[in-house]
């Protein structure tokens, strides 16, 4: 049953403010939205004047709350130099997906000779034959190596090549490996530090994929990346799902990372900008 109708029905079957309180606080836990944003708003709940709360003091007070946790920031593409967006993210959470998504995207405005791809996700080698076929049906470049190749000469023959085709973008897909974490963060410090000294004057945006599907588990990964690199924005993938990805707010409150993009399917027009008015009506159920 989804939030919506476990609501309808709260509300017309639950007289006690109590009991509907205790009620609310039960299915706020299950959308993912942490317990700090749920306690917030089981506080308010408790502290209305109100004898009875109705449907519509509930989703007035819970869109407030959330709203604060919210924050949406799309990379700003800056004219003139290279701008870097580096792909971050578990394996399997829709890195490459969500890649060919934004080369879709960007490819409005930006002429499709001056997007350079970079397949550092060596370790597999279906994962860089995956990434040329986007490049092929995309019409854009896409520089790699040998399945197995180090991940940073990768990155360095992209930035080579970005700076002497003079491109406007580089998005530079990665491995996430998460069986060590020390293993992870050498390697992606790494990476880090080759863009570093050989990006020139370019401007480096890291987003963090994180797969809406993943629940409470996102947190730990977002912290242990965060340990790493400094990430810049996040890439919610597969909200198309059953998921709504509520797991953004605790990741938003421990971390301070906003939310850029949306992934909603396996089409490449499947991505939105984030908006957090569309994302909270759509958490709660309010629109349909
Ligand atoms: N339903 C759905 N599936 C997605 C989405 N993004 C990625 N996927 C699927 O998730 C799986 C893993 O994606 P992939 O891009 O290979 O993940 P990566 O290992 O992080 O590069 C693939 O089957 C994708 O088709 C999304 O937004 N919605
Ligand atoms: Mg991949």
């Amino acid at each position: 049953m989804g939030i919506l109708s476990s609501l309808k029905k709260l509300f017309s079957n639950t007289s006690s403010k109590d009991d509907l309180i205790d009620q609310l606080e039960e299915l706020l836990i299950q959308a993912d939205i942490g317990t700090k944003t749920t306690y917030e708003i089981i506080e308010a709940l408790e502290k209305s004047s109100k004898k009875s709360i109705s449907m519509e003091d509930f989703t007035a007070i819970s869109t407030d709350i959330l709203q604060k946790y919210l924050k949406s920031q799309q990379p700003t593409i800056a004219q003139g130099k290279l701008n870097i967006l580096l792909f971050l993210g578990v394996n399997g959470v829709g890195k490459t997906t969500s890649i060919a998504k934004l080369i879709q995207y960007y490819s409005n405005s930006i002429p499709k000779e001056k997007i350079i791809v970079a397949a550092a996700d060596t370790f597999r080698a279906a994962a860089i034959e995956q990434l040329e076929k986007h490049g092929e049906r995309l019409g854009v470049r896409v520089v790699a190596q040998q399945h197995g190749s180090d991940p940073g000469a990768v990155v360095f023959d992209a930035l080579q090549s970005a700076q002497s085709k003079q491109a406007d973008l580089l998005i530079i897909d990665t491995a996430g490996r998460m069986h060590t974490k020390s293993h992870l963060v050498k390697e992606l410090q790494k990476i880090d530090k080759i863009i570093a000294k050989n990006a020139g004057e370019s401007k480096l945006n890291r987003i963090l994929v994180i797969d809406a599907t993943t629940g409470q588990n996102a947190l730990r990964q977002a912290e242990v990346f965060s340990e790493a690199v400094e990430i810049d924005g996040i890439f919610l993938s597969k909200v198309d799902s059953h998921a709504k990805g509520g797991i953004i707010l605790p990741i938003f409150q421990e971390l301070g990372i906003p939310v850029a993009f949306l992934g909603k399917g396996e089409k490449y027009e499947d991505l939105e900008e984030f908006d957090s008015a569309k994302f909270i009506n759509n958490l709660l159920e309010l629109d349909n």
